[in-house]
């Protein structure tokens, strides 16, 4: 101000006391940074060793261990991970109400928590962000154990670090249990979280992902529901993190989970009921993925995730079929929010078992891992699955399901067809209304949508990605998977368009099935392939091989 005066130059005065106040906002927001884990420290919800001299600072030198580099290898922003913190204040995600509504949880003593968390290579600051918001964000009393399985990971001094750095993070904090576990072989997610939950001595087990951050109040609503019901096994909401900027995003609490014939994932939509209200918990027939808590004991009974699966994928459908069959229930819980990084592609690699070029390893794996699955569960509908699958006849198995079938004895399981009826009615509408599904055979030959220009090709019937048709009882369409339907355009020419719902669109779009000839309805013309990749619609002869069209899975017998 001084200089101000005496140089008498008031815009430069201006700037000054402006960079001043910028520079003071800046220090103010480095200060905020460490604020929630400060307030935690003063709270006593964690602790600090002072006796060792060191601090929760160091997390940065305990990060700087790590592979450098390569955001590709962990398929998120690994810089901005490293500079994030240990933890961050997240946007609460739920409805308000959920703050407001009085809890009624039974004593710890009766439904404390082990959280299992296996990993395969994750990145230091994001493993340990997914421990530090658990820590903090869960009750003291109610988080019996954590279990921490370093599934082979390259990074070898990682484990060993991480227990140093949480002996000193957690101080005198008692009651917490930890267990750390290595697999000097890489055995999988699958197997890694069974040998967790099998060391588990909480009432309950959660699985949980290595780069995942709970939310505020996540636990007590899960754990109320648990209460009610002990053969109940729920999931929070997934909110998504995303991979490049790691913002944290408000999760849909209007899906169900589900998976289709291929047995993969699939949200599905929820219905409300009245009176209800979305942020009610509500039954789903599959978990809203893989992070899940239900009772230990329950859990084992059921004989955890089954033990044939490999490495990664399914297990979650796998004991959402086994929990509803066998007298228990899934719910997804609205007011229970963690927020999950969705990776757009792995980051890992799966070990090669066939020598098949036409699958990857993961396809191959989580092929595997699916045609156990219908094999165990899925009783006659199987025949579903292998029509949309038909690679999964030459995975070979290690094993028989005898083990399957003593469980379904044991626990009076129900059937498939149970689970069609009272669980996912959503499955059982898409079996009765397909009149044919799977591949669309001509000879030697299988009729293919390329993915990029969904040009019309014959092709090997084994290619990976082979085109699934279905055909729609009630419309005559002959659709893939991403809602094409074959029909005929201008000049008679055999096109994909999207799907009509009514009208001429719809009209153009329906077929009849003469035998195994696909006749046009509007024009009375049959589907023909004379020529080796001339597809067209000529006269209808019937004994023509060019004109016959054989499904993978016919289901009119059925009726
Ligand atoms: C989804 C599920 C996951 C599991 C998986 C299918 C969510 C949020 N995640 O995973 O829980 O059901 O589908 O199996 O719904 N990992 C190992 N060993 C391995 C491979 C992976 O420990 O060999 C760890 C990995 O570090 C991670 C967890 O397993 O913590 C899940 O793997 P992911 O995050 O790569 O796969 P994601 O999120 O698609
Ligand atoms: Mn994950």
């Amino acid at each position: 101000m001084f200089a101000c005066r005496r140089y008498g130059r008031p815009r430069r005065c201006i700037f000054y006391i402006f960079a001043f106040v910028i520079s003071q906002l800046v220090f103010i927001l480095i200060l905020l940074r460490n604020e929630s884990y400060d307030d935690l420290l003063a709270s006593g919800q964690l602790h600090r060793n002072n006796d060792s001299g060191k601090n929760y600072l160091d997390w940065s030198e305990f990060i700087s261990h790590r592979r450098k580099g390569l955001e590709v290898y962990y398929q998120y922003n690994l810089h901005l991970s490293d500079t994030l913190g240990v933890i961050r204040k997240l946007p609460s995600t739920r409805h308000c109400s959920c703050d407001s509504r009085p809890r009624n949880l039974p004593p710890p003593s009766s439904c404390n928590v082990s959280v299992v968390i296996s990993f395969h290579n994750e990145a230091r600051s994001m493993l340990l962000r997914t421990i530090v918001s658990l820590l903090s964000r869960t009750p003291k009393e109610y988080l019996h154990e954590l279990i921490i399985v370093d599934d082979g990971s390259e990074d070898v001094t990682l484990l060993d670090d991480l227990r140093r750095w949480m002996d000193v993070f957690l101080g005198t904090r008692d009651r917490l249990g930890l267990i750390f576990l290595v697999n000097q072989e890489r055995m999988g997610l699958i197997w890694s979280r069974n040998r967790g939950a099998l060391l588990a001595s909480g009432h309950h087990v959660l699985f949980l992902d290595s780069h995942c951050e709970v939310n505020e109040g996540w636990l007590e609503p899960l754990l109320e529901r648990l209460a009610q019901d002990p053969n109940l096994a729920v999931s929070p909401i997934l909110d998504p993190i995303d991979p490049k900027t790691l913002s944290y995003r408000r999760g849909n609490e209007m899906l169900k989970g589900g998976f289709d014939w291929s047995l993969h994932f699939h949200w599905l939509r929820r219905r409300l009921a009245n009176q209800e209200l979305p942020e009610m918990p509500y039954k789903s027939p599959a978990f809203a993925g893989g992070v899940l808590m239900m009772s230990r004991d329950w859990f084992l009974k059921l004989g955890g995730f089954n033990a044939y699966l490999k490495i990664w994928g399914g297990e979650s459908i796998e004991l959402a079929i086994k929990l509803w069959l066998c007298g228990g229930q899934i719910e997804i819980v609205p007011c229970s929010r963690i927020g999950h990084i969705f990776r757009r592609r792995h980051a890992f690699d799966f070990p090669p078992h066939l020598d098949d070029h036409q699958l990857s390893s993961a396809q191959e794996t989580y092929l595997h891992n699916s045609k156990i699955i219908a094999e165990s569960w899925l009783d006659e509908y199987k025949s579903m699955f292998y029509a949309l699958r038909p690679a999964a006849r030459r995975i070979p198995l290690a094993h028989t399901y005898d083990e399957m079938r003593q469980l379904r004895g044991e626990w009076q399981c129900h059937p498939f067809e149970w689970y069609l009826r009272h669980v996912s009615p959503e499955l059982r509408m898409h079996f009765d209304e397909l009149a044919a599904t799977g591949t669309l055979r001509n000879e030697d030959r299988c009729l293919h949508a390329t993915h990029k220009d969904s040009d019309l090709i014959l092709v090997s019937c084994h290619l990976s990605d082979i085109t699934q048709w279905r055909m729609l009882r009630s419309s005559g369409q002959l659709s893939t998977q991403r809602e094409l339907c074959l029909g005929v355009a201008i000049g008679r020419r055999i096109a994909l368009a999207p799907c009509g719902r009514n009208g001429t669109a719809r009209m153009a779009q329906q077929w009849l099935r003469r035998g195994t000839h696909l006749l046009h309805a509007e024009t009375h013309l049959c589907l023909d392939n004379p020529l080796k990749d001339r597809l067209e619609l000529s006269p209808c002869r019937s004994q023509a091989v060019s004109q016959s069209f054989q499904f993978a899975l016919e289901m009119e017998s059925r009726t």
